[in-house]
């Protein structure tokens, strides 16, 4: 079970140089770590959009079992506690490097690719210096990994896998220099049971792409399904491409109202986890 203190809002407000501290410390183990990373199959809590809704995040912290857990992104916007979840967050990764790992949604915005509506800033603006504060968030941003391999079994990410087909994994993610077009479609992309390969995508950024991308993806790079965030669901949780596509949304209320928030809590050790990934989803 992780453990963490909550920072609340007063105390960020009061300790702005502290505040200043903690992106400096998060920026500094972010730069040691990979933007495309590999791990060993284990037990992972992986958590979906939390779009400043505190009270799930917390939910979910509190509620889990493993002391391992991957963020999809999408911390920041739409929901009331914007920077009391980004906080909680970073002060995770801070206390276990080794075990959380947080990966960048569409949210946490390439420059010049900035979501609608992206309110975060709103929420900075009650402090004195909130431009030097905004963008040292945005550096902070810019550091996050993008992908997460889990050998054998898994591709982690939030948006959707890419259109352009490459031979192996390590170039079909441009690992190591990855392109701002590249990044747009991780973070942006969502995929679409309509059309087999690939179709514009209306949300203006990214593509909707079809199985034949999922079976290519998930062949070059050994894996059984991809896990992402990104969309909505009213159960917390939706499937496409015949199952190979988890969906986890991991937080409630305005502007969606989804009826149930979601969490996986899975072991890729187990015989047959793909069999019963159902069974692994929690529901709240
Ligand atoms: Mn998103």
């Amino acid at each position: 079970m992780l453990e963490i203190d909550y920072v609340t809002l007063e105390e960020c407000m009061e300790n702005e140089a502290e505040l200043k501290k903690l992106l400096d410390e998060i920026t500094s183990i972010l730069d040691k770590e990979e933007k495309f990373l590999v791990l060993k199959k284990d037990t992972y809590t992986i958590v979906g959009d939390i779009h400043g809704d505190f009270t799930s995040l917390k939910y979910i912290i509190e509620n889990t079992k493993n002391n391992r857990i991957i963020f999809l992104g999408d911390y920041i916007d739409r929901g009331d506690h914007q920077l009391e979840s980004i906080i909680t967050v970073f002060l995770l990764k801070i206390k276990y490097p080794d075990k959380v790992f947080l990966l960048r949604g569409n949210h946490e915005p390439l420059i010049g690719l900035e979501p609608y509506p992206h309110d975060f800033p709103m929420h900075l603006i009650r402090f004195k210096d909130w431009i030097s504060l905004y963008k040292k968030f945005l550096d902070v941003f810019q550091k996050l990994p993008y992908t997460i391999l889990i050998e054998d079994s898994a591709i982690l990410l939030h948006g959707g896998l890419p259109v352009d087909l490459k031979d192996s994994i390590f170039e079909y993610f441009e690992v190591g220099n990855p392109s701002e077009k590249l990044l747009e479609q991780i973070l942006w992309n969502d995929p679409t049971d309509d059309v087999d390969f690939y179709i514009h995508n209306p949300r203006g950024a990214g593509y909707l792409f079809g199985e034949i991308v999922t079976k290519h993806a998930l062949k070059i790079s050994n894996t059984k399904i991809l896990i992402r965030g990104h969309e909505a669901c009213s159960n917390g949780y939706k499937f496409n491409h015949g199952k190979k596509v988890l969906t986890i949304f991991s937080r409630k209320g305005k502007p969606y109202f989804n009826r149930f928030a979601a969490f996986l809590e899975i072991n890729f050790n187990e015989n047959k986890w793909y069999e019963n990934i159902e069974s692994y989803i929690k529901t709240f």
